[in-house]
């Protein structure tokens, strides 16, 4: 049998290069747009929307829709919520579709889109989500958020774990050393991730606006068994 690709892409700006070479995009941005659409999805909400502009958001919120938006890791004013995992996960929720707008991933959502399938990934959903990649018999490449088109150390973290999950299984292979670079990155953080991102530049952003708990909530692997996947542009 063939060997499938694992690829890790570092940020949307590096995307052009792996762009239709996948059939699959597992879009990351731990902290925190996707730890916050996998606690959606684990809370039974319906479906989540995400849209890139704060001017997309606003249309949907005068139709009546729920939406987060957040900019700079704050809840931008005039909306519901902002991106906090804590925030999706309340019973009232559950049933509803929601809109969503952020600064890194939703973007990255939606310049995915094009692909066969795009799916929602984050240390909190790890396991079952390599569980389910490695049975789809499909080139993977994990799309990382990053922040404003710059590398992030805790996407790429997820990634790497994603990349050597794969590559354990002996069905995968990676050629590119963007990938080979995150399985070491996971591989020197993965027994404490908390404090091996203690330096990173989104983690002490997040501090300074005191969102500790948010921090260590989505630094916590395998909380929940969802596998997120964007279909007709929602996530369910
Ligand atoms: O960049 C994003 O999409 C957000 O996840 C950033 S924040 O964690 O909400 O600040």
């Amino acid at each position: 049998m063939q060997k499938k690709l694992i690829e890790v892409c570092y940020t949307p700006a590096d995307y052009a290069y792996f762009k239709g070479k996948f059939e699959i995009v597992v879009v990351i941005d731990v902290l925190r747009a996707t730890s916050a659409i996998c606690s959606a999805i684990n809370n039974g909400v319906n479906s989540v929307i995400p849209v890139s502009t704060i001017e997309e958001a606003k249309d949907y919120q005068k139709k009546g829709y729920l939406v987060g938006a957040e900019r700079q890791g704050e809840i931008v004013e005039g909306f519901d919520f902002g991106n906090s995992p804590y925030s999706y996960m309340k019973p009232e929720l559950k049933g509803k579709d929601i809109v969503l707008s952020t600064t890194n991933g939703t973007r990255a959502i939606n310049i995915a889109k094009e692909a066969e399938t795009v799916v929602i990934g984050a240390l909190t959903n790890l396991d079952v989500l390599c569980e389910w990649l490695a049975k789809q018999d499909k080139n993977v490449v994990c799309l990382c958020s990053g922040w404003k088109d710059n590398f992030n150390l805790e996407d790429t973290i997820c990634g790497g774990a994603i990349a050597e999950n794969l590559l354990r299984t002996g069905n995968f292979a990676s050629n590119e050393d963007s990938s080979v670079a995150a399985k070491y990155l996971y591989l020197t953080a993965k027994d404490n991730y908390f404090g091996f991102l203690k330096a990173s530049s989104h983690r002490r952003r997040l501090k300074k606006l005191n969102l500790n708990e948010d921090i260590k909530f989505c630094l916590t692997p395998n909380q929940m068994d969802v596998i997120p996947v964007l279909r007709n542009d929602r996530i369910e």
